[in-house]
């Protein structure tokens, strides 16, 4: 697991939420059945993506990792999403870049949330990315975060909210979280 130092400006949450080693993409959390299906297009977007992973391991939330392109494997993306919610997942995160359409595509396929990441592209710095992913018509929503690593790592908490509505203990963990980050924002800014 991460600790919350490793997520940059986060700070180190109370208790012992993490270990601190990266389990990185494809990884699953050992003898715990996932809850949240991080999803991207391409291995390119695992810098992205794994501060969403990083958040998930520091709030202790079993995920598992998957590359899944809606253009370049679409039978990958079909199978995935129909089964999805079937094998236990109660939220996808989907991470892409550029004509951004795995997170729609994936919502269309479930029932499940569907919280999508824009990653930030080379030629339009995400912009693409993230207008693709917000701009879902009505009927099949995607919830949108921040382009890039930000979206990334509120697409990780906003999971575990998700997940915490139905789960005391890790809402208590989410607000220690919290918590620890309002300590360490300093008063005076030198
Ligand atoms: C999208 O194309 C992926 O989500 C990625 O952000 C982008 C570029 O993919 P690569 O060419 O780096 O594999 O499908």
């Amino acid at each position: 697991m991460h600790s919350l130092e490793r997520l940059g400006d986060c700070p180190p949450p109370p208790g012992k939420l993490g270990d601190g080693a990266s389990k990185g993409l494809g990884a699953d959390m050992p003898g715990e059945a996932p809850l949240i299906g991080i999803i991207m297009g391409s291995r390119s977007d695992w810098e992205t993506m794994r501060h969403a992973a990083e958040t998930l391991d520091a709030l202790g939330v079993a995920y598992e990792t998957k590359v899944v392109s809606a253009h370049r494997t679409p039978e990958r993306l079909y199978d995935y999403a129909k089964q999805a919610a079937g094998r236990g997942l109660k939220v996808i995160v989907a991470g892409a870049g550029g004509a951004a359409h795995l997170p729609g595509m994936a919502a269309s396929m479930t029932a499940l949330p569907v919280l999508g990441v824009p990653v930030e592209s080379k030629a339009l710095s995400g912009m693409d990315s993230l207008l693709s992913i917000v701009q879902m018509p009505a009927g099949v929503p995607v919830g949108t975060l921040a382009i890039g690593r930000a979206g990334a790592v509120n697409a990780g908490l906003l999971a575990a909210a998700i997940l915490a509505t139905s789960d005391a203990a890790l809402a208590e963990r989410i607000a220690a979280w919290r918590q620890a980050q309002t300590d360490a924002v300093a008063d005076s800014p030198e």
